[in-house]
């Protein structure tokens, strides 16, 4: 496991059979005797970063950078792998989603933000041909505007993390190894010192959140400080990841996709196909409002993330250009429909099918602010239901003597405007 397979194939013809086998019997000796001794685990990943150093150094990082990636580092990082084996119990709806990120806040932020970077977002559409918008957007999505940079305590040191994963997720193993060369190359670099090389349990870092391959692909040093610092640096972030839409072929001056009104029926069938938006009139396919599709001979593919019920889109080429960043529909779009938002574009004109029990942005909030009040519910008023507030949905419903479901329901939120305060 430890040597590479081409390695030891390399090692078992130049120096003999002979010199492999005991190397390999030494290797299993040794694992047996720290499966024996369940106490030396801590020594286990010290043994195993000690034996990764030589790929680093193949890859041009210096013992010294090596030795400070992992200074004071003992044991994996466990909360790594507690959020790595996180699998949330339920299935967002497109509409959940959209409500808790395409936020008035958000829009409001990124409109302030727009003005105060004016200068540095022009630099940037001028050099990538992305507009401010999309990157504002972009920028909201992956750290909330730099917010979670500063709750330090959820972040992770990026080498120990990845680390963590090659030695001890399976799953990740392969990713774990692959990011860990490539996030000590952007310390050998001396783009961030290892102390502040923080990041999300899978490497992502900065205000854009880039994992360590991309940001060595992508990482622009806009300011001209010498340094790609997207973990401070405003200007290099935004830049890094224009970068990464301009050299996944964005389409400068174009936009992501429109909404559409579908003809009756149900359109289903043709999900994923591809034409002109002239052919797409042609089946019945209709911009809200009778406005009309700019540059009828552009090439678009229809989606419906609500299904049949809902508002059609007809997606262009930047869609699946911010696909290359996030490879989710449900991200795609809400970065589009934000940019939209943040540049003064209407909402979407078309309802989403919503569940009549289900509740309204507002009213989610209101729903986790009672669920704090009556003390169900510790996390933070954001109109976003994850775990945590369904957890807490749950708690109450036993308490109250409900069935319990842990839904989001209007029948939740009647039921604990009526309980007083404990
Ligand atoms: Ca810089």
């Amino acid at each position: 496991m430890l040597l590479s397979h081409r390695r030891g194939i390399h090692l078992l013809f130049s120096r003999g059979l002979l010199l492999a086998l005991l190397l390999s019997l030494g290797a299993i000796s040794a694992w047996a005797a720290a499966k024996d001794a369940p106490e030396a685990a801590g020594g286990t990943f010290r043994q195993w970063l000690t034996e990764f150093y030589p790929l680093a150094a193949e890859q041009g990082v210096s013992a010294a950078v090596y030795s400070q990636a992992f200074a004071g580092v003992r044991e994996p990082d466990t909360r790594v792998l507690e959020k790595a084996r996180y699998q949330p119990e339920f299935t967002t709806k497109i509409w959940d989603y959209l409500d808790a990120r395409v936020t008035p806040l958000a829009i409001q932020q990124g409109q302030q933000l727009g003005n105060r970077h004016a200068r540095t977002l022009a630099a940037i559409k001028a050099r990538f041909g992305v507009r401010p918008s999309v990157l504002l957007a972009i920028w909201s999505m992956e750290s909330n505007y730099g917010a979670i940079l500063t709750r330090t305590k959820r972040l992770h040191a990026v080498p120990r993390a990845l680390a963590t994963l090659a030695y001890a997720d399976p799953r990740r193993q392969k990713f774990g190894r692959s990011q860990l060369l490539a996030a000590l190359q952007i310390l050998q670099a001396g783009d961030i010192s290892a102390a502040e090389m923080l990041g999300s349990w899978a490497g992502a870092m900065g205000h854009t959140q880039f994992i360590p391959s991309s940001y060595l692909a992508y990482g622009v040093d806009l300011d001209g400080d010498g340094r790609r610092d997207i973990w401070n640096s405003i200007p290099d972030a935004l830049a890094t990841a224009a970068n990464l839409l301009a050299k996944n072929n964005w389409q400068s001056g174009k936009t992501w996709g429109y909404e559409a009104v579908a003809p009756p029926g149900d359109q289903t069938g043709l999900v994923g196909t591809t034409k002109t938006l002239a052919q797409w009139e042609e089946l019945g396919f209709r911009r809200p409002q009778d406005q009309a599709f700019p540059r009828p001979q552009d090439r678009a593919v229809l989606k419906l993330p609500a299904g049949p019920k809902g508002p059609a889109f007809l997606m262009l080429k930047n869609f699946f250009v911010i696909k290359r960043y996030n490879n989710s529909d449900f991200y795609a779009l809400a970065v589009g429909m934000l940019a939209d938002r943040i540049a003064g574009y209407p909402p979407l004109v078309q309802p989403w099918p919503r569940p009549p029990w289900s509740l309204t942005m507002t009213e989610k909030y209101e729903l986790q602010q009672l669920l704090k009040k009556r003390g169900f519910y510790q996390g933070v008023i954001d109109g976003a239901i994850g775990s945590a507030s369904r957890r807490a949905i749950r708690a109450f419903q036993q308490q109250a003597g409900l069935a319990v479901e842990g839904k989001p329901s209007r029948d939740v939120l009647r039921a604990l405007r009526r309980q007083p305060s404990s």
